[in-house]
């Protein structure tokens, strides 16, 4: 299905949907992304998103939900080794891998939410069980880990002393990383438009290797890490946690959207506005990805490597980082 923007909103695949909450659309400068509003949509960060994205379609392909989309998709990263999201993951200053991980689900504007968690393999799961199972919205540290075991979820052995002492041996004097790369530094957010324009999205990491014990990044913060709207749209974020949180960055682009900025714009907007705040300027590693509710969809980051990836049935892409500018 490959659809404008105007059959997307009048077809029944937005449902219920009022026109008059989308998001201003400019005819006069619509790109190729911009016109194209095919649902689903699934959009995530860095090239090996692809393959989650792909794995989240498989799954709506069988009848699953957007959520079961957005928990099997970042499950498989999270089982992929790939050295920062889940147990492969880099440990902190105490030699411990301690997993960020939330969800959110745009009808009903539920959200759950772990952090400091030890020893589980899909952190995301557990964040979609404190949504579904519990009252709350977060759980942290030796709470967070007892309800994840409680639920059943798979875990490994947590030998903190063993590993602390192994780090510390390998430690010497070497200085904690303060910068941020690729093999210290990367997050999934993955964030699904389903064909019947509700929308979710789920973020999960290791977050920064080095830091120090008991720290929690923008990941498992709502608003920070990942924000989903379900009459706008849904963004998620990579980089330095401390450059997100303190700003709202995935609420801010959402909110961006919801002035009629596209995907695109709506993160070189928050960008621009956190850089214009900070004495660093724009020396933040800090990028994002978007979707809105008419299937559009974009990135931005201060990284030059950043790229993300946007998978729909007729495709599936990594696409780089457009900078700042046009
Ligand atoms: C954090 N934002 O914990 C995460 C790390 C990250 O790419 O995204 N790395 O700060």
């Amino acid at each position: 299905m490959n659809i404008s923007r105007r059959q997307f909103v009048r077809s029944g695949a937005v449902g219920l949907l009022s026109s008059a909450i989308l998001p201003a659309v400019s005819r006069g400068d619509v790109s190729e992304q911009r016109e194209k509003g095919e649902a689903p949509l699934i959009a995530s960060t860095w090239d090996f998103g692809k393959a989650a994205n792909e794995k989240a379609l498989k799954v709506l392909q069988e009848g699953g939900s957007i959520l079961d989309a957005v928990e099997q998709g970042i499950m498989l990263t999270e089982s992929s080794g790939n050295g920062s999201v889940g147990l492969s993951g880099g440990p902190n200053a105490a030699g411990v891998v301690q997993l960020d991980a939330c969800i959110m689900y745009g009808p009903g504007h539920r959200a759950g939410s772990v952090a400091g968690l030890e020893g589980i393999r899909h952190p995301i799961s557990a964040a979609r069980r404190v949504m579904e199972k519990t009252r709350h919205v977060m759980l942290v540290g030796e709470g967070a880990r007892m309800f994840a075991l409680e639920q059943g979820l798979e875990s490994v052995e947590v030998n903190t002393k063993d590993r602390y002492e192994a780090w510390k041996k390998k430690r010497a004097a070497e200085a904690p990383p303060q910068k941020v790369d690729k093999k210290n530094h990367d997050t999934i957010a993955l964030l699904v438009l389903g064909a019947d324009g509700n929308i979710a999205g789920g973020c999960s990491t290791s977050g920064l290797g080095g830091k120090l014990p008991g720290r929690v990044g923008d990941s498992p913060i709502f608003g920070s890490g990942l924000y989903v709207d379900n009459e706008v749209g849904a963004a998620g974020a990579t980089g330095l946690g401390e450059n997100v949180m303190r700003y709202c960055g995935s609420f801010m682009i959402v909110e961006f959207m919801r002035q009629g900025l596209d995907p695109t714009e709506a993160c070189r907007q928050a960008i621009r506005r956190i850089a214009s705040k900070e004495p660093k300027g724009a020396n933040l590693s800090i990028n994002f990805v978007a979707l809105d509710k008419t299937g559009r969809f974009g990135g931005a980051g201060t990284d030059r490597g950043f790229s993300f990836s946007v998978t729909t049935r007729s495709s599936s892409r990594v696409l780089p980082n457009p900078g700042l500018k046009d």
